[in-house]
């Protein structure tokens, strides 16, 4: 783990937000040592979403960790207790972030037809400049943010191993997506740890 490189990544934004990628924060024997364990340890929900007038399960699995529910696009998870590894986890992506979290969302990728949609991580209980970290593991991502009134696109591969840092008016003026694809065939886990007040 290099926790002493961690000054010097590269700033993905071209304005209005501060995202920073660490690509190789964990060694690969680890990280696919963290997916393996995160695939089997977590109790992974599948959650069904209300898309132009129909129910349809979200295009991914996830786990909320914390001490209180998560509440997102009318869905309320219920909070688990974060495990030894995800304390570990958390400890290691609050010192890339420099400052602390007490929640983390646990998303599964099964494969490429899973995905996240256009969206930022603006609710209110995250206060008005989120600083959020998120860990990947497991398969390559695409990873896109797309600015509110430009409608300028930043890509970005998210690697296993990495930690990347959002802050600053990154969720104000951008949002974010993962989308899906015809390449990956292999599962992504993705922890975005937070602080909510
Ligand atoms: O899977 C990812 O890398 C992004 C997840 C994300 O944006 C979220 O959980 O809010
Ligand atoms: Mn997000």
């Amino acid at each position: 783990m290099t926790l002493f490189d961690r000054g010097d990544a590269r700033q993905l934004l071209p304005y209005d937000g501060e995202v920073r990628y660490h690509p190789d924060v964990f060694a690969v024997s680890e990280a696919s040592e963290h997916l393996s364990a995160l695939l089997n340890e977590t109790p992974w929900e599948s959650r069904n979403i209300v898309l132009f007038g129909r129910e349809v399960a979200q295009p991914r699995l996830a786990c909320w960790y914390g001490d209180r529910p998560y509440t997102y696009s009318g869905l309320t998870l219920e909070p688990r207790v974060f495990t030894p590894r995800l304390r570990l986890l958390c400890e290691i992506a609050s010192t890339y972030a420099g400052r602390s979290f007490n929640t983390v969302l646990a998303n599964l990728y099964r494969d490429g037809r899973d995905s996240m949609g256009w969206h930022a991580d603006d609710e209110r209980e995250l206060g008005c400049e989120p600083v959020i970290a998120s860990l990947s593991f497991g398969a390559v991502r695409r990873f896109r943010f797309r600015h509110r009134e430009s409608r300028e696109v930043v890509e970005i591969a998210l690697e296993p191993g990495s930690v990347l840092v959002m802050r600053g008016l990154t969720q104000h003026c951008w949002v974010h997506e993962l989308p899906k694809t015809t390449k990956v065939t292999e599962p992504r886990v993705n922890l975005t740890f937070r602080h909510i007040a």
